[in-house]
């Protein structure tokens, strides 16, 4: 098991943590429009999530993956492909994002070599398994209510970081699901290294002025 990087340095990529795919912009002009923004606001780290009715596959999925990963790449942030391990192998993302529903972690850990695994967990025993899979860093949610997963479970709260802290899991971890620049701080202050967000940028008149705000809300507990 080879992880990409020390615990210290996966921490530093977790204060704003950007996803989003096109089904989130309105298309790929926008999606890249978007993250460009959201770079200039301080995003620390972007995720690719092309899925659901709509999803570019082949090679516009290649060539806008290629496109986000050179933003990325300009500003020394990482990029993540969520569920796609060919794709990020292809474009030399720096990593790969699963969740309990896609391939299994140790086996995407494998393929991936030392590039960053991040895995999605909802209860103690998932994330012991993704810290034994060798994940580099768990999200888990949701943690207040969202419109942007359809099949997302039950709310769980910033009460499932500190549940997840007692029980001794010291994995970087960010909190998702209906995080806001408003509730961003309940988030960290239950022990998260950082929030990741769907629509409080993509969904922000001023993507930039939203991934300022929401930096300075995640960060104003951990700095
Ligand atoms: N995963 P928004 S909630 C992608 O609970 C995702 O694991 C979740 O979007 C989980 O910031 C979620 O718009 C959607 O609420 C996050």
């Amino acid at each position: 098991m080879s992880r990409a990087l020390p615990p210290a340095a996966v921490r530093r990529m977790l204060p704003l943590y950007f996803v989003a795919g096109t089904g989130n912009t309105g298309g790929e002009l926008a999606l890249l429009r978007t993250l460009a923004a959201a770079l200039e606001g301080g995003i620390s780290a972007f995720q690719l999530r092309e899925k659901g009715p709509g999803a570019l596959l082949g090679r516009a999925r290649f060539a806008l993956a290629l496109g986000l990963r050179e933003q990325c790449r300009r500003r020394g942030v990482p990029f993540i492909v969520n569920d796609d391990v060919e794709l990020a192998l292809a474009v030399e993302a720096d990593g790969v994002h699963v969740g309990q529903e896609d391939a299994p972690a140790a086996e995407v850990r494998r393929r991936l070599g030392a590039r960053l695994l991040g895995v999605s967990v909802h209860t103690v025993d998932e994330a012991r398994r993704a810290a034994a899979a060798g994940a580099d860093y768990i999200g888990c949610g949701p943690m207040y209510a969202t419109a942007s997963k359809p099949d997302a479970r039950a709310v769980a709260g910033p009460a499932l970081v500190r549940q997840l802290r007692a029980a001794g899991i010291t994995l970087p971890l960010v909190g998702i699901g209906g995080i806001t620049s408003e509730n961003a701080a309940s988030v960290t202050a239950a022990g998260a290294d950082g929030v990741a967000v769907i629509s409080a940028i993509s969904g922000a008149s001023d993507p930039r002025a939203a991934a300022v705000l929401l930096k300075q809300a995640a960060m104003s507990i951990n700095s």
